[in-house]
Protein backbone atom coordinates (compact mmCIF):
# COMPACT_ATOMS: atom_id res chain seq x y z
CA UNK A 1 0.00 0.00 0.00
CA UNK A 2 1.48 3.90 -0.71
CA UNK A 3 1.64 4.94 2.51
CA UNK A 4 2.05 8.83 1.55
CA UNK A 5 -1.62 8.44 -1.06
CA UNK A 6 -3.79 6.46 2.00
CA UNK A 7 -2.78 9.47 4.67
CA UNK A 8 -3.60 12.46 1.94
CA UNK A 9 -6.56 10.02 1.61
CA UNK A 10 -7.48 10.33 5.33
CA UNK A 11 -6.63 13.85 5.47
CA UNK A 12 -9.02 14.96 2.73
CA UNK A 13 -11.81 12.36 3.38
CA UNK A 14 -12.44 12.73 6.74
CA UNK A 15 -10.83 16.12 8.27
CA UNK A 16 -10.04 18.74 5.84
CA UNK A 17 -12.08 18.77 1.58
CA UNK A 18 -11.68 21.91 1.56
CA UNK A 19 -7.86 22.20 1.44
CA UNK A 20 -7.74 20.42 -2.32
CA UNK A 21 -11.19 22.31 -2.93
CA UNK A 22 -12.89 18.72 -2.84
CA UNK A 23 -16.75 18.52 -2.20
CA UNK A 24 -18.09 16.04 -0.47
CA UNK A 25 -21.86 15.00 0.01
CA UNK A 26 -23.36 14.57 3.26
CA UNK A 27 -22.85 11.33 3.57
CA UNK A 28 -19.13 11.77 3.12
CA UNK A 29 -18.83 10.97 -0.41
CA UNK A 30 -16.52 12.36 -2.53
CA UNK A 31 -15.80 12.30 -6.68
CA UNK A 32 -13.24 9.48 -8.08
CA UNK A 33 -12.17 11.64 -10.99
CA UNK A 34 -12.12 14.74 -8.07
CA UNK A 35 -9.93 12.80 -6.07
CA UNK A 36 -7.82 11.64 -8.78
CA UNK A 37 -7.64 15.12 -10.47
CA UNK A 38 -6.65 16.35 -7.08
CA UNK A 39 -3.85 14.12 -5.95
CA UNK A 40 -2.46 13.80 -9.69
CA UNK A 41 -2.83 9.75 -9.11
CA UNK A 42 -4.47 7.10 -11.71
CA UNK A 43 -7.65 4.81 -10.85
CA UNK A 44 -5.12 1.49 -10.17
CA UNK A 45 -3.24 3.39 -8.15
CA UNK A 46 -6.19 4.78 -5.64
CA UNK A 47 -7.86 0.91 -6.16
CA UNK A 48 -4.37 -0.91 -4.91
CA UNK A 49 -4.57 1.95 -1.18
CA UNK A 50 -8.57 1.09 -1.04
CA UNK A 51 -8.27 -2.55 -1.65
CA UNK A 52 -4.43 -3.29 0.51
CA UNK A 53 -5.41 -0.61 3.13
CA UNK A 54 -4.18 -2.12 6.68
CA UNK A 55 -7.39 -1.14 8.39
CA UNK A 56 -9.89 -0.83 4.98
CA UNK A 57 -9.87 2.47 5.46
CA UNK A 58 -11.55 3.94 2.80
CA UNK A 59 -14.19 2.38 0.64
CA UNK A 60 -16.24 2.86 -2.99
CA UNK A 61 -19.66 3.42 -3.83
CA UNK A 62 -21.28 0.13 -5.38
CA UNK A 63 -20.71 1.86 -8.58
CA UNK A 64 -17.20 3.22 -8.38
CA UNK A 65 -17.68 6.39 -8.79
CA UNK A 66 -17.25 7.36 -5.74
CA UNK A 67 -15.78 6.94 -2.46
CA UNK A 68 -15.45 7.98 1.16
CA UNK A 69 -13.76 7.26 4.67
CA UNK A 70 -15.49 4.43 6.06
CA UNK A 71 -14.51 6.09 9.36
CA UNK A 72 -12.84 8.58 11.38
CA UNK A 73 -14.39 11.82 10.20
CA UNK A 74 -13.96 14.95 12.14
CA UNK A 75 -16.55 17.09 10.15
CA UNK A 76 -20.09 16.30 9.79
CA UNK A 77 -21.25 13.71 7.52
CA UNK A 78 -24.06 11.52 8.34
CA UNK A 79 -22.94 7.75 7.18
CA UNK A 80 -26.17 5.83 7.97
CA UNK A 81 -24.77 3.14 9.56
CA UNK A 82 -26.20 0.26 10.64
CA UNK A 83 -27.36 0.33 14.46
CA UNK A 84 -25.84 -3.17 15.52
CA UNK A 85 -26.21 -5.36 18.83
CA UNK A 86 -22.74 -5.61 20.17
CA UNK A 87 -20.61 -8.13 21.45
CA UNK A 88 -21.28 -8.16 25.38
CA UNK A 89 -17.53 -6.72 25.93
CA UNK A 90 -15.38 -4.08 23.96
CA UNK A 91 -12.09 -3.01 24.32
CA UNK A 92 -10.64 0.69 24.42
CA UNK A 93 -7.00 1.15 23.35
CA UNK A 94 -5.89 4.03 25.49
CA UNK A 95 -2.59 5.60 27.37
CA UNK A 96 -2.52 5.63 30.96
CA UNK A 97 -2.08 9.62 31.20
CA UNK A 98 -5.65 9.81 29.97
CA UNK A 99 -6.87 7.54 32.22
CA UNK A 100 -8.09 9.98 34.96
CA UNK A 101 -10.01 11.87 33.04
CA UNK A 102 -11.87 8.64 31.11
CA UNK A 103 -12.39 7.13 34.59
CA UNK A 104 -14.25 10.22 35.30
CA UNK A 105 -16.04 11.73 32.53
CA UNK A 106 -16.13 8.51 30.67
CA UNK A 107 -14.83 7.64 27.03
CA UNK A 108 -15.93 10.69 25.15
CA UNK A 109 -15.63 11.55 21.04
CA UNK A 110 -12.71 14.33 21.46
CA UNK A 111 -11.86 15.22 18.03
CA UNK A 112 -14.45 12.88 16.40
CA UNK A 113 -18.42 11.71 16.11
CA UNK A 114 -18.09 8.85 17.87
CA UNK A 115 -16.09 6.64 20.31
CA UNK A 116 -13.91 4.11 18.61
CA UNK A 117 -14.02 0.40 20.13
CA UNK A 118 -12.78 -2.26 19.03
CA UNK A 119 -13.90 -6.07 19.06
CA UNK A 120 -10.61 -7.57 19.84
CA UNK A 121 -8.05 -7.20 22.65
CA UNK A 122 -4.71 -7.30 20.11
CA UNK A 123 -6.25 -4.65 18.24
CA UNK A 124 -7.28 -2.05 21.18
CA UNK A 125 -3.39 -2.40 22.14
CA UNK A 126 -2.75 -1.29 18.46
CA UNK A 127 -4.57 1.28 18.94
CA UNK A 128 -3.04 2.71 22.27
CA UNK A 129 0.11 2.43 20.95
CA UNK A 130 0.05 4.99 18.31
CA UNK A 131 0.26 7.34 21.57
CA UNK A 132 2.63 5.53 23.57
CA UNK A 133 2.67 2.23 25.90
CA UNK A 134 -1.03 0.58 25.85
CA UNK A 135 -3.78 0.57 28.25
CA UNK A 136 -6.82 -1.08 27.34
CA UNK A 137 -9.96 -0.69 28.92
CA UNK A 138 -13.18 -3.22 28.96
CA UNK A 139 -16.60 -2.16 28.04
CA UNK A 140 -19.65 -3.71 29.29
CA UNK A 141 -20.98 -3.18 25.88
CA UNK A 142 -24.32 -6.01 26.78
CA UNK A 143 -24.79 -3.31 29.74
CA UNK A 144 -25.00 -0.51 28.06
CA UNK A 145 -26.98 -2.07 25.30
CA UNK A 146 -29.26 -3.46 28.23
CA UNK A 147 -30.02 0.55 28.52
CA UNK A 148 -30.76 0.79 25.45
CA UNK A 149 -27.60 3.02 24.04
CA UNK A 150 -27.35 2.23 20.54
CA UNK A 151 -23.72 0.94 19.01
CA UNK A 152 -22.71 1.34 15.43
CA UNK A 153 -20.43 -0.94 13.02
CA UNK A 154 -18.60 0.86 10.16
CA UNK A 155 -17.94 -0.53 7.33
CA UNK A 156 -14.26 -1.41 8.37
CA UNK A 157 -15.67 -3.61 11.79
CA UNK A 158 -14.75 0.16 14.46
CA UNK A 159 -17.84 -0.37 16.75
CA UNK A 160 -18.74 3.06 17.14
CA UNK A 161 -20.83 4.23 20.29
CA UNK A 162 -21.49 8.34 21.39
CA UNK A 163 -20.09 8.04 25.33
CA UNK A 164 -19.33 4.97 27.10
CA UNK A 165 -19.91 6.21 31.03
CA UNK A 166 -17.14 5.56 33.80
CA UNK A 167 -19.43 2.23 35.49
CA UNK A 168 -19.31 0.86 32.25
CA UNK A 169 -15.28 0.81 31.85
CA UNK A 170 -12.67 -1.42 33.30
CA UNK A 171 -9.16 -1.27 33.78
CA UNK A 172 -7.81 -4.56 31.65
CA UNK A 173 -3.98 -3.91 31.65
C1 LIG B 1 -8.96 9.63 24.55
C2 LIG B 1 -7.39 5.04 14.40
C3 LIG B 1 -9.46 12.33 27.96
C4 LIG B 1 -9.03 8.31 23.85
C5 LIG B 1 -7.52 3.91 15.39
C6 LIG B 1 -8.03 8.51 22.73
C7 LIG B 1 -8.98 3.93 15.77
C8 LIG B 1 -10.12 10.82 26.39
C9 LIG B 1 -8.15 9.99 22.42
C10 LIG B 1 -9.41 5.34 15.48
C11 LIG B 1 -11.43 10.83 26.92
C12 LIG B 1 -8.95 10.27 21.17
C13 LIG B 1 -9.78 6.06 16.75
C14 LIG B 1 -11.70 11.66 28.03
C15 LIG B 1 -11.38 9.46 25.27
N1 LIG B 1 -10.69 12.39 28.52
N2 LIG B 1 -9.14 11.57 26.90
N3 LIG B 1 -12.91 11.73 28.61
N4 LIG B 1 -12.19 9.99 26.19
N5 LIG B 1 -10.14 9.96 25.37
O1 LIG B 1 -7.69 9.21 17.74
O2 LIG B 1 -9.88 5.69 19.78
O3 LIG B 1 -5.67 5.05 11.79
O4 LIG B 1 -9.90 10.32 18.32
O5 LIG B 1 -8.65 7.24 24.71
O6 LIG B 1 -7.12 2.69 14.86
O7 LIG B 1 -7.48 6.62 19.74
O8 LIG B 1 -7.34 6.87 12.10
O9 LIG B 1 -9.51 8.00 19.05
O10 LIG B 1 -6.72 8.21 23.12
O11 LIG B 1 -9.77 3.06 15.06
O12 LIG B 1 -7.92 4.85 10.77
O13 LIG B 1 -8.82 10.58 23.52
O14 LIG B 1 -8.32 5.97 14.86
O15 LIG B 1 -7.69 4.63 13.12
O16 LIG B 1 -8.17 9.85 20.07
O17 LIG B 1 -8.68 6.10 17.64
P1 LIG B 1 -8.80 9.40 18.70
P2 LIG B 1 -8.85 6.55 19.15
P3 LIG B 1 -7.12 5.40 11.87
Amino acid sequence: MNIRISKKLALYLRHAPEKIGLNLDEAGWADVEDILAALRITRAELDDVVATNDKQRFAFSEDGAKIRASQGHSIPVELDLPRQTPPAVLYHGTVARFLDAILRDGLRPMNRHHVHLSATIDTALKVGARRGKPVVLVVDAAAMDADGVPFWLSANGVWLTDHVPPRHLSRFR
